[in-house]
């Protein structure tokens, strides 16, 4: 029986508390966490962790970055919010210097990615209508099995996850799903002409870090200009240098129509999403037609132009793509003496780990929380994946220690025989 450290009666309160209180729509691995800096997160009892999660990548800058915390507690002490009923000081400036960032011509702020995902879908049907002429509420969106954009009711309408969409209908139409990774499957969708989008993840993160073959994004691309329809990359998760470029598309010199940012576009401080487009597609939207009450207020403004500094000052594309290769090299050295991973895959630090179980076993589940026990912090994503995510700042000497710790997991885990 995996030998589990009891947890405090602080920790027992607090997981009591969270229980009893709030809804149960996580399961989370038994730990608390109060503190966090860096790659590391402390627990109420000062236990130290590697956080190999990152918040679901939202603290690639690592946890509370000192220029974040610097920023943010300077301009919480001046202008939080004024809605966009006013023009605030910060937001022409956030938006020049974004739009100059990843190379478009307009931006579109908002908070959560879901919304941004809500936004690009709202921009490229009323491009559909209007520069397209598709009939109105005819327009289409493809996407991809296995996707995951987020979870309104939209969006949850075109997934392919039951556990994410059973119950919450009726669904939204106007979608169509192709198989991920399949060109010849994509073109024929494109045939419709009545498809004004193409909305996918360029690397599949809760599906478990699919990478799709080389030439898959820049094939899409190519298709897609072949049919007038747009490119919509969702780089809330690959984006912001996670997989060793700036923008997972980066990887094959594919700039997409729309790119939707989320996550640690904030370091994590604080939630900022972002549509980015040209102006031929933004030019669709007028004053009234859409927004949100804290989209593009001056705090999030401000921390997100530090976070997106400390990616270009601290060369976190280029750490992450070294540090990653490192990574999964050494995973795959683990591989070779514990056949319990059946699989290692990733692009810079957004890398999984297959376990040689069923989906429905616990084995990757008692994996995470035999990790936890030896001071690392990991979750399975469908079941038997582990994915592996760590801050991008993270050193030689840390993953080597969180490599250390997975194979003294590991072979704790053998002899447990679970
Ligand atoms: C959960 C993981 C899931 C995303 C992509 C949009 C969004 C996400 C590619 C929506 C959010 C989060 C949501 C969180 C778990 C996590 C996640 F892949 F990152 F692990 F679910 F797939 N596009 N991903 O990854 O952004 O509205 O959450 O800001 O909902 O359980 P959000």
């Amino acid at each position: 029986m995996l030998k589990v450290e009891k947890t405090s009666g602080r920790a027992q309160t607090l997981m009591e508390m969270e229980q009893k209180y709030s809804a149960h729509n996580y399961h989370p691995l038994p730990v608390v966490l109060e503190r966090g800096k860096g790659v590391y997160v402390w627990d109420v009892d000062g236990k130290k962790y590697l956080d190999f999660l990152s918040a679901y990548s939202a603290v690639n800058q690592g946890h509370c970055h000192p220029k974040l915390v610097k920023t943010i507690q300077e301009q919480a002490g001046k202008l939080t919010l004024t809605s966009r009923a006013f023009y605030n000081a910060e937001l022409g400036a956030f938006a020049k210097f974004l739009t100059a960032y990843f190379g478009y011509e307009k931006m579109l702020p908002m908070n959560t990615g879901a919304e941004a995902v809500e936004t690009a879908i709202k921009i490229c049907r009323k491009w559909g209508y209007e520069q397209k002429s598709i009939a109105e509420n005819q327009a289409k969106i493809i996407v991809c099995s296995q996707n995951f954009h987020g979870r309104t009711s939209t969006i949850v309408s075109f997934s392919s996850d039951q556990g994410s969409k059973q119950g919450f209908g009726p669904f939204d139409g106007g979608f169509v799903t192709v198989p991920y990774n399949d060109l010849p499957a994509l073109e024929k969708a494109l045939a419709d002409k009545n498809v004004a989008g193409f909305l996918v993840e360029p690397i599949q993160g809760e599906a478990g870090v699919f990478v799709p073959d080389e030439g898959y994004l820049r094939g899409a691309y190519n298709l897609c200009k072949q049919n007038n329809v747009l490119f919509i990359a969702d780089e809330i998760q690959t984006g912001i240098a996670r997989t060793g470029k700036l923008l997972a598309c980066d990887h094959e010199g594919v700039r997409a129509d729309m790119l939707i940012l989320g996550k640690a576009i904030s370091g994590g401080m604080l939630p900022v999403s972002a549509v980015l487009c040209d102006e031929h597609i933004m030019q669709v939207i007028h004053p009234g037609q859409h927004g949100s009450t804290f989209g593009g207020n001056p705090l999030a403004c401000k921390v997100a132009i530090t976070a997106l500094e400390i990616v270009r000052d601290e060369k976190l594309a280029e750490n992450a793509n070294f540090i990653g290769d490192l990574f999964r090299a050494g995973l795959r050295k683990i591989q070779e003496r514990h056949p319990i991973i059946s699989g290692v895959r990733g692009k810079g630090l957004l890398n999984a780990i297959t376990i040689a179980d069923s989906p429905e076993s616990e084995t990757a589940w008692n994996i995470c929380l035999a990790l936890k026990e030896h001071g690392l912090l990991a979750k399975p994503t469908h079941g038997n994946i582990i994915r592996l995510a760590p801050p991008l700042i993270i050193r030689q000497a840390q993953i080597i220690e969180a490599l250390n710790i997975i194979e003294k997991t590991l072979i704790y885990f053998n002899q447990l025989k679970l």
